[in-house]
């Protein structure tokens, strides 16, 4: 169960954060209604927020889940890999320092996007992308095992719909993932129950399973279908102005 979650709204300049897709540029305003919406979601799950300041000097701030890997038994705060993000972390360790003894950090010349981590129970799956790289894979996959954490690397730089490992992939607890066409036939993800999502609906696989239940993009229908006949709970949130900056659900928390 979760019980906080850090999230930072969007700043002013937000569109002139990263991007990949051609969906136009985001709306400001929407943008901000959409976030607090998010915040909305989970507080209704029970989740407590610590609502970092937005940060002009960062377009990309608010996709907090970039800075940071946050498990039951350590935190590692990240080494972003594009350049014009690494100065979000700061503010990122001061928050969790009131939380987490073990708070470790990653060395050069690693890099890791918390968007390529994740979570499955004990192990986890570390993406290598155009932002995190080998190294940083290898060095975040060691310090995991020192907490008893398995975890295994997944190359998906040839995989070119997505950004990061979540853009593609979300763990919903028991064994199970959602996962794009792409990466459906990995060996890593055979001993998962697996949801693909439909053909068409992509962008829904970077679903968050917060405590009874699934956030989900809306706009998604089939693949709100494929989740209720399989008994979850959904809540379709808007997330329009955030795909067009290549973001997702669980980018724009930080869940402990
Ligand atoms: C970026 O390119 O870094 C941001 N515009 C989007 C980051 C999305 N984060 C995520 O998938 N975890």
């Amino acid at each position: 169960m979760f019980k906080r979650a850090i999230v930072r709204a969007p700043s002013a300049n937000f569109a002139d954060g990263l991007t990949t897709v051609d969906l136009g540029r985001p709306n400001y305003e929407r943008a901000l209604e959409q976030h607090e919406a998010y915040c909305a979601a989970l507080e209704q799950r029970g989740l407590s927020l610590l609502r970092l300041d937005a940060d002009e000097r960062h377009p990309d701030a608010t996709f907090v889940e970039d800075t940071a890997v946050l498990t039951k038994r350590c935190a590692v705060l990240t080494r972003p890999g594009a350049p014009s993000r690494a100065g979000e972390v700061a503010s990122i360790r001061k928050a969790l320092a009131d939380f987490y003894t073990e708070l470790h950090t990653l060395a050069t010349p690693g890099t890791v996007d918390g968007g390529d981590v994740c979570e499955a129970g004990n192990h986890f799956f570390i993406g290598i992308s155009a932002r995190t790289n080998e190294a940083g894979a290898k060095q975040l996959a060691r310090l995991f095992a020192k907490f008893d954490y398995t975890s295994s690397l997944v190359d998906i730089r040839n995989v070119r719909e997505i950004l990061h490992l979540k853009s593609g992939l979300a763990y919903l607890g028991d064994g199970r993932l959602v996962i794009i066409e792409a990466l459906r036939t990995r060996a890593e993800f055979q001993s998962f129950d697996l949801i693909c999502a439909p053909v068409g609906e992509e962008y829904a696989a970077n679903c968050l399973r917060v405590n009874d239940d699934v956030l989900i993009a809306a706009g998604h229908s089939k693949f709100q279908g494929v989740l209720e006949a399989r008994s979850y709970q959904t809540i379709a949130l808007e997330m329009s102005e955030f795909q067009k900056m290549d973001g997702g659900l669980s980018c724009l928390s930080l869940r402990f």
